[in-house]
Protein backbone atom coordinates (compact mmCIF):
# COMPACT_ATOMS: atom_id res chain seq x y z
CA UNK A 1 0.00 0.00 0.00
CA UNK A 2 1.02 3.84 -0.70
CA UNK A 3 1.11 6.22 2.14
CA UNK A 4 1.29 9.30 3.05
CA UNK A 5 4.55 10.39 3.60
CA UNK A 6 4.84 14.05 3.47
CA UNK A 7 4.09 15.02 7.00
CA UNK A 8 7.30 13.13 7.78
CA UNK A 9 9.63 13.93 5.46
CA UNK A 10 8.46 17.49 6.65
CA UNK A 11 8.85 16.94 10.05
CA UNK A 12 12.97 16.58 10.79
CA UNK A 13 12.34 17.11 14.56
CA UNK A 14 10.56 15.21 17.17
CA UNK A 15 10.53 13.97 20.57
CA UNK A 16 11.05 10.73 21.40
CA UNK A 17 10.16 9.82 25.47
CA UNK A 18 11.72 6.49 27.46
CA UNK A 19 9.20 6.63 30.43
CA UNK A 20 8.13 3.17 32.47
CA UNK A 21 8.49 1.96 35.76
CA UNK A 22 12.26 1.41 34.67
CA UNK A 23 12.28 5.42 35.52
CA UNK A 24 11.94 4.42 39.12
CA UNK A 25 14.76 2.67 39.51
CA UNK A 26 17.17 5.00 38.05
CA UNK A 27 20.52 2.83 37.93
CA UNK A 28 19.65 1.55 41.00
CA UNK A 29 18.26 -1.86 42.49
CA UNK A 30 18.86 -3.51 45.88
CA UNK A 31 21.73 -1.05 46.82
CA UNK A 32 24.08 -1.81 43.42
CA UNK A 33 24.44 0.75 40.66
CA UNK A 34 23.71 0.34 37.18
CA UNK A 35 25.71 2.76 34.72
CA UNK A 36 24.50 3.10 31.26
CA UNK A 37 20.84 2.41 30.19
CA UNK A 38 18.43 2.40 32.71
CA UNK A 39 15.38 0.83 30.89
CA UNK A 40 17.10 -2.21 30.62
CA UNK A 41 17.71 -2.32 34.46
CA UNK A 42 15.15 -5.39 34.74
CA UNK A 43 17.80 -7.79 32.80
CA UNK A 44 20.63 -6.26 34.17
CA UNK A 45 19.59 -6.83 37.45
CA UNK A 46 18.12 -9.80 36.66
CA UNK A 47 15.05 -8.55 38.90
CA UNK A 48 12.29 -11.18 38.69
CA UNK A 49 9.02 -10.48 37.26
CA UNK A 50 7.09 -10.23 41.31
CA UNK A 51 9.72 -8.17 42.59
CA UNK A 52 9.60 -5.34 39.30
CA UNK A 53 5.76 -5.85 39.60
CA UNK A 54 6.18 -4.45 42.90
CA UNK A 55 7.57 -1.81 42.01
CA UNK A 56 4.25 -0.20 40.55
CA UNK A 57 2.75 -0.24 43.42
CA UNK A 58 4.16 2.85 44.16
CA UNK A 59 4.36 4.33 41.17
CA UNK A 60 2.40 7.64 41.20
CA UNK A 61 4.29 10.49 38.56
CA UNK A 62 2.08 13.05 40.10
CA UNK A 63 4.25 16.01 37.95
CA UNK A 64 3.52 14.33 35.07
CA UNK A 65 1.51 16.90 32.94
CA UNK A 66 0.69 15.62 29.04
CA UNK A 67 -0.04 19.36 27.92
CA UNK A 68 3.27 20.91 29.03
CA UNK A 69 5.32 17.63 27.44
CA UNK A 70 3.69 18.43 24.16
CA UNK A 71 4.31 22.08 24.84
CA UNK A 72 8.04 21.90 25.59
CA UNK A 73 8.10 19.43 22.19
CA UNK A 74 6.09 22.37 20.42
CA UNK A 75 8.20 24.82 21.94
CA UNK A 76 11.41 23.43 20.49
CA UNK A 77 10.05 23.24 16.79
CA UNK A 78 9.47 19.45 16.84
CA UNK A 79 6.91 17.82 14.91
CA UNK A 80 5.95 14.73 16.43
CA UNK A 81 6.09 12.69 19.62
CA UNK A 82 6.96 9.16 20.06
CA UNK A 83 5.96 7.51 23.59
CA UNK A 84 7.30 3.93 24.95
CA UNK A 85 3.50 2.54 25.02
CA UNK A 86 5.26 -0.80 25.97
CA UNK A 87 8.77 -1.02 26.71
CA UNK A 88 11.19 -4.62 26.76
CA UNK A 89 9.72 -4.63 30.94
CA UNK A 90 6.48 -5.49 29.24
CA UNK A 91 4.71 -2.55 31.00
CA UNK A 92 1.89 -0.85 29.47
CA UNK A 93 1.64 2.38 30.25
CA UNK A 94 -1.69 2.73 28.73
CA UNK A 95 -5.12 1.13 29.38
CA UNK A 96 -4.44 -2.42 28.47
CA UNK A 97 -7.46 -5.17 28.71
CA UNK A 98 -4.91 -8.05 27.84
CA UNK A 99 -2.56 -7.67 30.75
CA UNK A 100 -2.66 -6.45 34.21
CA UNK A 101 1.05 -5.16 34.10
CA UNK A 102 -0.43 -1.42 33.03
CA UNK A 103 -0.34 1.85 34.41
CA UNK A 104 -4.07 1.27 34.97
CA UNK A 105 -4.24 -1.32 36.89
CA UNK A 106 -1.04 -1.90 38.55
CA UNK A 107 -0.33 1.20 39.93
CA UNK A 108 -1.87 3.97 42.21
CA UNK A 109 -1.80 6.72 39.46
CA UNK A 110 -4.06 4.56 37.43
CA UNK A 111 -4.49 6.67 34.31
CA UNK A 112 -3.22 6.17 30.95
CA UNK A 113 -0.75 8.08 30.18
CA UNK A 114 -0.67 6.97 26.34
CA UNK A 115 -3.81 8.52 26.01
CA UNK A 116 -3.18 11.64 27.79
CA UNK A 117 -0.43 12.46 25.39
CA UNK A 118 -1.97 12.00 22.31
CA UNK A 119 -5.08 13.77 23.32
CA UNK A 120 -2.28 16.89 24.06
CA UNK A 121 -0.41 16.25 20.71
CA UNK A 122 -3.50 16.30 19.17
CA UNK A 123 -4.87 19.58 20.51
CA UNK A 124 -1.37 21.26 19.96
CA UNK A 125 -0.95 19.54 16.14
CA UNK A 126 1.76 17.05 16.89
CA UNK A 127 1.69 13.95 15.05
CA UNK A 128 1.75 11.07 17.68
CA UNK A 129 3.43 7.65 17.80
CA UNK A 130 4.17 5.08 19.59
CA UNK A 131 6.74 3.15 20.55
CA UNK A 132 6.30 -0.69 21.04
CA UNK A 133 8.55 -3.69 22.18
CA UNK A 134 7.17 -6.48 20.10
CA UNK A 135 9.50 -9.04 20.53
CA UNK A 136 11.27 -8.55 23.98
CA UNK A 137 9.25 -9.19 27.03
CA UNK A 138 10.66 -9.44 29.81
CA UNK A 139 7.79 -9.88 32.01
CA UNK A 140 6.41 -12.97 30.06
CA UNK A 141 7.62 -16.42 29.84
CA UNK A 142 6.71 -16.38 26.62
CA UNK A 143 8.74 -13.20 25.12
CA UNK A 144 11.73 -13.09 24.47
CA UNK A 145 14.63 -11.88 26.44
CA UNK A 146 13.75 -13.12 30.02
CA UNK A 147 16.28 -15.72 30.42
CA UNK A 148 17.02 -15.42 34.37
CA UNK A 149 13.37 -16.20 35.31
CA UNK A 150 11.82 -18.56 32.40
CA UNK A 151 13.59 -21.22 30.04
CA UNK A 152 13.81 -19.93 26.51
CA UNK A 153 13.55 -23.74 25.45
CA UNK A 154 9.95 -23.62 26.31
CA UNK A 155 8.79 -19.87 25.67
CA UNK A 156 6.37 -20.20 22.43
CA UNK A 157 6.66 -16.83 21.12
CA UNK A 158 3.67 -17.24 18.62
CA UNK A 159 1.90 -18.00 21.56
CA UNK A 160 2.97 -14.11 23.25
CA UNK A 161 2.68 -12.41 19.92
CA UNK A 162 -1.18 -13.41 19.23
CA UNK A 163 -2.06 -13.42 22.79
CA UNK A 164 -0.46 -10.03 23.61
CA UNK A 165 1.98 -8.11 21.39
CA UNK A 166 -1.18 -7.97 18.32
CA UNK A 167 -3.65 -7.84 20.97
CA UNK A 168 -2.23 -4.57 22.59
CA UNK A 169 -0.89 -2.60 19.12
CA UNK A 170 -4.90 -3.19 18.14
CA UNK A 171 -5.24 -1.54 21.35
CA UNK A 172 -2.98 1.32 20.59
CA UNK A 173 -4.29 1.47 16.86
CA UNK A 174 -7.92 1.56 17.59
CA UNK A 175 -8.15 3.62 20.88
CA UNK A 176 -5.79 6.31 20.48
CA UNK A 177 -6.76 8.55 17.32
CA UNK A 178 -4.39 8.78 14.32
CA UNK A 179 -0.97 7.03 15.09
CA UNK A 180 1.58 8.76 12.65
CA UNK A 181 4.45 6.15 13.50
CA UNK A 182 5.33 3.05 14.91
CA UNK A 183 8.63 2.54 16.24
CA UNK A 184 8.99 -1.35 16.39
CA UNK A 185 12.68 -1.66 18.54
CA UNK A 186 14.75 -5.42 18.64
CA UNK A 187 13.31 -7.75 16.12
CA UNK A 188 15.91 -10.13 16.88
CA UNK A 189 14.45 -14.20 16.39
CA UNK A 190 11.32 -12.73 14.75
CA UNK A 191 10.38 -14.28 12.02
CA UNK A 192 9.51 -12.74 8.62
CA UNK A 193 5.56 -14.23 9.02
CA UNK A 194 5.28 -13.21 12.42
CA UNK A 195 6.63 -9.59 10.95
CA UNK A 196 4.08 -9.87 8.46
CA UNK A 197 1.31 -10.58 11.02
CA UNK A 198 2.29 -7.01 13.22
CA UNK A 199 2.62 -5.75 9.54
CA UNK A 200 -1.18 -6.19 8.31
CA UNK A 201 -2.35 -5.47 12.08
CA UNK A 202 -0.84 -2.37 11.53
CA UNK A 203 -2.27 -1.60 8.09
CA UNK A 204 -5.56 -2.98 8.84
CA UNK A 205 -6.69 -0.16 11.48
CA UNK A 206 -4.46 2.51 10.60
CA UNK A 207 -3.38 2.29 6.40
CA UNK A 208 -1.08 5.62 7.22
CA UNK A 209 0.86 4.28 10.11
CA UNK A 210 4.46 4.81 9.09
CA UNK A 211 6.57 1.30 10.42
CA UNK A 212 10.32 1.43 11.32
CA UNK A 213 12.75 -0.73 10.04
CA UNK A 214 12.83 -2.56 13.70
CA UNK A 215 10.04 -4.34 12.82
CA UNK A 216 12.48 -6.64 11.30
CA UNK A 217 12.87 -8.70 8.03
CA UNK A 218 13.27 -5.30 5.82
CA UNK A 219 9.62 -4.51 6.14
CA UNK A 220 9.76 -1.28 7.55
CA UNK A 221 8.49 2.55 5.82
CA UNK A 222 11.55 3.87 6.95
CA UNK A 223 14.95 3.41 8.43
CA UNK A 224 15.64 3.93 12.17
CA UNK A 225 19.56 3.79 12.22
CA UNK A 226 21.55 1.98 15.00
CA UNK A 227 20.94 3.94 18.56
CA UNK A 228 22.50 7.11 18.73
CA UNK A 229 23.57 6.84 15.02
CA UNK A 230 24.54 9.38 12.50
CA UNK A 231 25.53 8.46 9.22
CA UNK A 232 28.84 9.58 7.59
CA UNK A 233 26.77 10.35 4.17
CA UNK A 234 23.49 11.65 2.95
CA UNK A 235 21.20 8.37 2.68
CA UNK A 236 18.38 7.81 0.23
CA UNK A 237 14.61 7.38 1.27
CA UNK A 238 12.96 8.58 4.71
CA UNK A 239 14.95 7.58 7.79
CA UNK A 240 15.88 8.81 11.16
CA UNK A 241 18.37 8.90 13.75
CA UNK A 242 17.02 8.15 17.50
CA UNK A 243 19.16 10.32 20.30
CA UNK A 244 19.49 10.28 23.59
CA UNK A 245 20.50 13.21 25.69
CA UNK A 246 22.90 11.34 28.06
CA UNK A 247 23.79 7.57 27.69
CA UNK A 248 20.34 6.20 28.91
CA UNK A 249 17.49 6.38 27.53
CA UNK A 250 15.03 6.27 30.14
CA UNK A 251 16.05 8.42 33.04
CA UNK A 252 18.91 7.37 35.94
CA UNK A 253 20.01 9.63 38.73
CA UNK A 254 23.83 7.89 37.64
CA UNK A 255 24.03 9.36 34.22
CA UNK A 256 25.49 12.97 34.03
CA UNK A 257 27.11 13.00 30.11
CA UNK A 258 24.17 15.55 28.77
CA UNK A 259 24.67 16.35 25.23
CA UNK A 260 25.16 20.53 25.28
CA UNK A 261 22.90 23.01 23.68
CA UNK A 262 25.87 23.69 20.76
CA UNK A 263 25.97 19.72 20.74
CA UNK A 264 22.92 19.20 20.04
CA UNK A 265 22.11 21.69 17.49
CA UNK A 266 25.09 20.34 15.31
CA UNK A 267 23.61 16.84 15.53
CA UNK A 268 20.34 18.21 14.49
CA UNK A 269 22.07 19.78 11.51
CA UNK A 270 23.66 17.04 10.56
CA UNK A 271 20.85 14.44 10.48
CA UNK A 272 18.42 17.27 8.62
CA UNK A 273 21.18 18.13 6.21
CA UNK A 274 21.74 15.11 5.46
CA UNK A 275 17.68 14.07 4.73
CA UNK A 276 16.70 12.42 7.70
CA UNK A 277 14.93 13.29 11.20
CA UNK A 278 16.52 13.50 14.62
CA UNK A 279 14.18 11.88 16.81
CA UNK A 280 15.79 13.30 20.62
CA UNK A 281 14.73 11.45 23.81
CA UNK A 282 14.20 12.82 27.15
CA UNK A 283 13.43 10.33 29.90
CA UNK A 284 10.74 11.48 32.62
CA UNK A 285 11.71 10.99 35.83
CA UNK A 286 9.32 8.89 38.18
CA UNK A 287 7.35 11.65 39.32
CA UNK A 288 6.73 12.45 35.66
CA UNK A 289 8.67 16.19 35.45
CA UNK A 290 11.37 16.34 32.29
CA UNK A 291 14.86 16.60 33.75
CA UNK A 292 15.65 20.63 33.92
CA UNK A 293 18.19 20.15 32.10
CA UNK A 294 16.09 18.62 29.54
CA UNK A 295 13.54 20.98 29.25
CA UNK A 296 16.23 24.11 29.21
CA UNK A 297 17.96 22.58 25.96
CA UNK A 298 14.69 22.13 24.21
CA UNK A 299 13.33 25.50 24.55
CA UNK A 300 16.91 26.61 23.02
CA UNK A 301 17.01 24.82 20.72
CA UNK A 302 13.54 25.89 19.37
CA UNK A 303 14.69 29.41 19.94
CA UNK A 304 17.79 29.24 17.70
CA UNK A 305 15.58 27.31 14.92
CA UNK A 306 13.16 30.21 15.24
CA UNK A 307 16.11 32.78 14.80
CA UNK A 308 17.61 30.35 11.98
CA UNK A 309 14.38 30.54 10.05
CA UNK A 310 14.01 34.61 10.50
CA UNK A 311 17.17 34.65 9.05
C1 LIG B 1 17.28 0.04 21.84
C2 LIG B 1 16.56 -0.47 23.07
O1 LIG B 1 16.99 -1.73 23.49
C3 LIG B 1 16.86 0.63 24.05
O2 LIG B 1 16.45 0.31 25.33
C4 LIG B 1 16.21 1.91 23.54
O3 LIG B 1 14.81 1.75 23.56
C5 LIG B 1 16.68 2.24 22.11
C6 LIG B 1 15.96 3.37 21.47
O4 LIG B 1 16.51 1.11 21.30
O5 LIG B 1 17.80 -0.79 21.01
Amino acid sequence: ITKNTDWYTEAKFAMFIHWGLYSKMAGEWDGQHYFGINEWIMKRAKINTKDYKETAKTFNPSQFDADAIAQLAVDAGMKYLVITAKHHDGFAMFDSKVSDFTITKATPYKKDVVKALQKACKKKGLKFGIYYSQTQDWFEKNGYGNNWEFNPDEADFQKYLTEKALPQIKELLTGYGEIGCIFFDTPGPIREEQVVQLKEMVEKYQPNCLINSRIGQGLGDFTTLGDNEIPSMPLDGLWETCDTHNNTWAYSNLDFNWKTQDEIIHRLIDVVSKGGNYLFNIGPKADGSVPDVSAMILRETGHWISKYKEA
